[in-house]
């Protein structure tokens, strides 16, 4: 059944510059190639599109290495999007770059002032609620400026906590329906998930955990073939694409779009 949290006509993407070398990462483990990585961003559009989305693709912004993960900048919902506060202080310039986008589109486009901080990636809005992971980019002043925003809206917010050395709360889960979580073990033990029905990562698989459902498709970063298996058989139609490059730079398959209705 079709669902507000995964059911979309429109998505915002931005092209990877060469700059993206100099992405932010926990752990170097090698440098993202940029012919790779444009060809997988533009699987990942093409899917978008197959997945029946009208994508606006923004073009590269040179200055900001990480301006490709644009799901940070905003959270996106029926009723007007909200402009972040990156958490990492290289990102903070893309809000002001990606908010134009935002306003020819919403008739209403919110913003964080802080002193709070909140990056998109620790935001997993499902059709109950909005769960938002503390993390080391998105702190309790920055939830508590969101909560008060979306309570207007009638969201009600629940605060998580991302674990240890993650960056962020999506990326160790995903929504696959109204009621279905995709989650690694140790996300999930945590118990917030406890009103869902989860589906565990295989072990050995947690990078892919950060995967998206827009409408009938679930993309999903390539390479992880048990979880997929999972996914199959539980009814999903999922379509892989290669995500080694993102990976490198700590992004998944959520990061690299807004998705929304408009
Ligand atoms: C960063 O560290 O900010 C980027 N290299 C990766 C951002 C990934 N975004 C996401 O998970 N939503």
């Amino acid at each position: 059944m079709s669902d507000p949290s995964y059911s979309f006509t429109h998505a915002i993407t931005r092209r990877p510059g060469s700059s993206i070398i100099d992405g932010l990462r926990a752990t170097d483990t090698g440098t993202p190639d940029l012919q790779q990585m444009l060809r997988d961003h533009a699987d990942y559009v093409a899917t978008l599109i197959e997945a029946g989305a009208k994508v606006t693709e923004l073009p590269p912004l040179e200055g900001f290495p990480d301006a490709v993960f644009v799901e940070d900048t905003a959270l996106c919902l029926r009723q007007g999007a909200i402009l972040m506060r990156p958490g990492a202080a290289t990102r903070a310039g893309e809000v002001a770059e990606i908010a134009p986008a935002l306003r020819a589109i919403y008739g209403e486009v919110l913003e964080l002032k802080g002193p709070g901080f909140v990056e998109g990636g620790d935001i997993l809005t499902t059709s109950r609620e909005v769960l938002v992971g503390l993390s080391e980019r998105t702190d309790p002043a920055g939830v508590d400026e969101l909560a008060a925003l979306l309570a207007v809206w009638g969201y009600t917010l629940r605060v998580v906590e991302t674990p240890p050395g993650v960056l962020h709360f999506k990326t160790d889960c995903s929504l696959l329906d109204a009621d279905t979580i995709l989650s690694t073990k140790r996300l999930a033990a945590s118990g917030c998930f406890a009103d869902y029905t989860v589906i565990h990562t295989a072990d050995g698989e947690e990078a892919c955990a950060n995967l998206i459902r827009y409408n009938d498709l679930i993309l999903m970063p390539a390479g992880f073939p048990i979880t997929a298996k999972r996914l199959i058989d539980a009814g999903y139609s999922v379509r892989e694409i290669n995500n080694s490059e993102c990976a490198k730079l700590d992004g998944g398959m959520s990061c690299l779009s807004l998705r929304f209705s408009a």
